[in-house]
């Protein structure tokens, strides 16, 4: 009894509820939002500022990888364009028009773009600061929408710069100084240095930053979580988004089979576990497709270091269902009869503690962790 009375306990505690039903509706909202909640991104600015590069980089694509976007030197985007993200499709990036090109004339270009459908825009700008960057800025502003300044292919500033002697330091401050100045007029600007071709080196951290300190709190996660692993501190914030989330699983997957006394001993519904750390694996970059992109880049054999593990090889082999029932079982000792039940939507019935399901899915986002950690190190990530 005073086991299921500290599982109780446990399961208030980690969901900030008083009532059962209180945390179970809050743990259900929370797995569903990682699915449901939309997130919409518009890309604007000029043509050839590098909008579809920086879209591209933004799902970890290359082109001319299949579902990339086209790039090129000439004009290039005529319509806008949908790209939702390929593993989490509830994360769009639109790639929109450049601004004054073909239909999409500067006096009308917010309301051609069918501006109310975006969450918020991203002005991106190479070079020279332009005169349409800035009443972009101020129309989209007017419109009570947010935008962030980009300052994009800031690599070739740098490059060109240094031949000339100017320090990479010197060079960062002039752009930044010289794009502040002219969006000064509309308060303190966001503004980021960027380049597509490698999101780790300048601002994008901070950009990703900001961003999600001005979304609605369901839709930061999901921001988050739909980026490539371009950095150690990216991939600590997912790994630290998963493990605040798994109480929630940990409850929901037990609240949709009926519990043998309600809210204590709760059942757990694997498929509900099985999918909470698929987003997890796709989302750290263990999937073979990103593997593989990765040991390209780096000349280094990732996938066999990762194949090593259990939780990653199970997800590789679509068996991970039968791994986390043996796991439970293991971990909930006695009190369990652990078992898949046919026609029950893989229900791993009879008394399956909260704080079980909560741990066996801790050490399993873990160990999926340190896989990607290892991939990380091995091609020369910081
Ligand atoms: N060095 C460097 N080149 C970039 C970067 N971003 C884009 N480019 C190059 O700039 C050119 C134009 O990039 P796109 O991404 O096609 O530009 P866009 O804004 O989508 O252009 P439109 O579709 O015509 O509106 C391409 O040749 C890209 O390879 C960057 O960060 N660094
Ligand atoms: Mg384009």
């Amino acid at each position: 009894m005073s086991n299921q009375q500290d599982d109780l306990s446990a399961l208030l505690k980690d969901s900030g509820e008083t009532t059962i039903e209180g945390a179970m509706a809050k743990a259900e909202a929370a797995v569903n939002s990682l699915d449901s909640v939309t997130l919409n991104i518009a890309l604007t600015g000029e043509s050839g500022a590098g909008k579809s590069s920086l879209i591209n980089a933004m799902r970890g694509l290359q082109e001319p990888e299949e579902g990339s976007a086209p790039t090129d030197v000439n004009e290039c985007t005529m319509v806008p364009t949908k790209y939702p993200h390929p593993t989490m499709p509830n994360v769009i990036l639109w790639d929109l028009p450049g601004i004054g090109t073909g239909l999409f004339k500067p006096d009308n270009y917010l309301e051609k773009v069918k501006y109310q459908n975006y969450d918020f825009f991203i002005i991106v700008s190479a070079s020279r600061f332009k005169a349409n960057d800035l009443m972009l800025a101020k129309e989209i502003k007017e419109k009570k929408k947010n935008f962030y300044f980009v300052r994009s292919k800031t690599d070739n500033d740098v490059t060109q710069n240094e031949r000339k002697g100017v320090k990479e330091e010197e060079t960062l401050r002039k752009i930044r100084e010289n794009c502040v100045a002219n969006l000064k007029e509309l308060g303190p600007p966001p503004v980021f240095l960027i380049t597509a071709n490698d999101l780790q080196r300048f601002d994008f951290e901070k950009l990703r930053d900001n961003l999600e300190k001005d979304l609605p709190e369901n839709k930061r996660n999901v921001l988050l979580l739909s980026l490539p692993v371009y950095s150690k501190e990216c991939l600590d914030q997912k790994y630290n988004a998963f493990k605040i989330t798994a109480w929630a699983v940990a409850i929901a997957s037990g609240a949709i089979a009926t519990a043998p006394v309600p809210g204590m001993s709760l059942a757990c519904d694997v498929t509900m576990v099985v999918a909470f750390l698929t987003k997890c694996y796709f989302s750290f970059g263990l999937n073979d497709e990103s593997l593989q992109k990765i040991s390209k880049l780096a000349g280094k054999p990732m996938l066999e270091i990762v194949r090593e593990s259990l939780v990653v090889k199970a997800l590789a082999d679509d068996s991970l269902a039968t791994t986390i029932a043996t796991k439970l079982s293991a971990a909930g000792v006695a009190e369990s009869m652990c078992s898949l039940v046919p026609g029950a939507g893989s229900t791993a019935a009879a008394g399956i503690s909260f704080v079980t399901t909560r741990s066996v899915l801790l050490e399993m986002v873990k160990e999926l962790y340190s896989e990607a950690k290892k991939v990380l190190e091995m091609a020369g990530v910081e």
